[in-house]
């Protein structure tokens, strides 16, 4: 084996590792270890969740516990930059320069501020030597929600909508029709489990009573918290979801008044509101407030068009079934996508049955492969 497909092997292996922690690591990004000696595995982990080790001290600590000797050139593969500061936990870079480890492949830097470009600097003064950029692609994806919110400094924001192939979103009469098949609605719902919030306008809370949860998939992650904006809070107690976390509605200052009646089912938090939209700014800052760090917006359309006509948005998903001709009512935030997809990034297309999965990454959300 060269020492090349051993790096891509290894890296892919940390990926594979880190990901096992999907949807659990919040606001933390995903990390796997992998640790060598002489081209072979002697140590492996992956960080769980805020909170518990990071995944390269977990990595070294199996070695250790394998009586693996540190003399033996240990090389160790992260799908992230190790970090050299310290939050809940100490510094990743401390216990790589204790093992000793010789060598270092890093998938990509540390988009966090704290880091940036210092853990790799601080090996490479202790003359460890340090490559950075194996598996660099793959790694900037399965952190792409980490890499975002580093880097617009706010939660991060996807918006999803299913389609039918003539572009409408529900029947003429605004009723809710199935457009997607099993195979996206499942994908769909492990999506969910990546999430800290789902996020619907009032309308469509109203008319199509979503479920909002995470019921396809059985893997890991968590069941996102449900967030409705409802300036005038018209919601109704029963309209709301009784298992799972207390929903939560942000309604405009004036409706505060109508609150008491839905206190028992609901949190609810004010927003500055004009009357016509709320300042999604204010609600990025209420969401990092209340330690929800991503969420995914299922519309309906002018919810869509709002967050778009904003610029406040990460990923567009579009879910379009190939064959459907619905000639209903069409997606009507399809105009603001029309202006905020001349310079997103197409960063993914995939079939899924009958339907195809397209999406697009803000030009301000996205990781560039071989930023140093
Ligand atoms: C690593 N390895 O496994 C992870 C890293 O509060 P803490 O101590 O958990 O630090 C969180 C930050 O550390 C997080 O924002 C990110 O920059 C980095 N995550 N780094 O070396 C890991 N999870
Ligand atoms: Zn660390």
């Amino acid at each position: 084996m060269t020492s090349l497909t051993m790096d891509d092997e290894c890296m892919r292996r940390a990926v594979e590792l880190a990901a096992r922690a999907y949807g659990e690591t919040s606001p933390n990004p995903m990390v796997g270890a992998v640790l060598t000696q002489n081209g072979r595995i002697v140590g492996e982990g992956f960080h769980r969740a805020a909170g518990e080790p990071h995944a390269e001290p977990l990595a070294l600590a199996a070695a250790r516990a394998r009586a693996v000797q540190g003399r033996g050139r240990l090389t160790l593969y992260v799908n992230l930059e190790p970090c050299c500061h310290t939050g809940r936990t100490p510094p990743c870079v401390d216990a790589i320069l204790a093992a000793p480890v010789e060598r270092v492949v890093a998938a990509m830097l540390d988009p966090n501020p704290h880091v940036a470009g210092r853990g790799v600097a601080r090996l490479r003064q202790q003359r460890v030597r340090v490559e950075v950029g194996c598996g660099e692609r793959q790694a900037a994806e399965l952190n792409h929600v980490f890499v975002a919110r580093q880097r617009r400094g706010r939660p991060f924001v996807a918006l999803k909508v299913a389609l039918s192939a003539d572009g409408c979103i529900a029947a003429r009469d605004g009723a809710r029709v199935k457009i997607t098949g099993d195979v996206a609605r499942r994908h769909a719902h492990r999506l969910r489990a990546g999430y800290d919030a789902i996020l619907v306008g009032v309308e469509t809370l109203a008319r199509d009573r979503p479920l909002l949860d995470r019921r396809l998939y059985d893997g890991p992650g968590r069941a996102p918290r449900r967030v409705v904006l409802d300036p005038h809070l018209r919601s109704r107690a029963e309209w709301l979801w009784r298992h799972g976390a207390r929903p939560l509605l942000f309604c405009a200052e004036e409706s505060q008044r109508k609150a008491r009646a839905l206190e028992a089912e609901a949190e609810i938090v004010t927003l500055p509101y004009d009357g016509t939209r709320f300042d999604l700014h204010a609600l990025a800052r209420e969401l990092e407030r209340l330690q929800l760090w991503s969420v995914l917006v299922e519309g309906g359309a002018r919810t869509h068009a709002a967050f778009l006509d904003a610029g406040v948005w990460d990923r567009m998903l579009l879910y379009r079934n190939r064959s459907y001709a619905l000639q209903g009512l069409e997606w009507h935030a399809a105009d603001a996508w029309r202006r905020e997809r001349q310079n997103a990034k197409r960063v993914e297309v995939t079939t899924l049955g009958g339907d195809t999965l397209e999406v697009f990454a803000h030009p301000e959300s996205v990781w560039l492969p071989g930023e140093r």
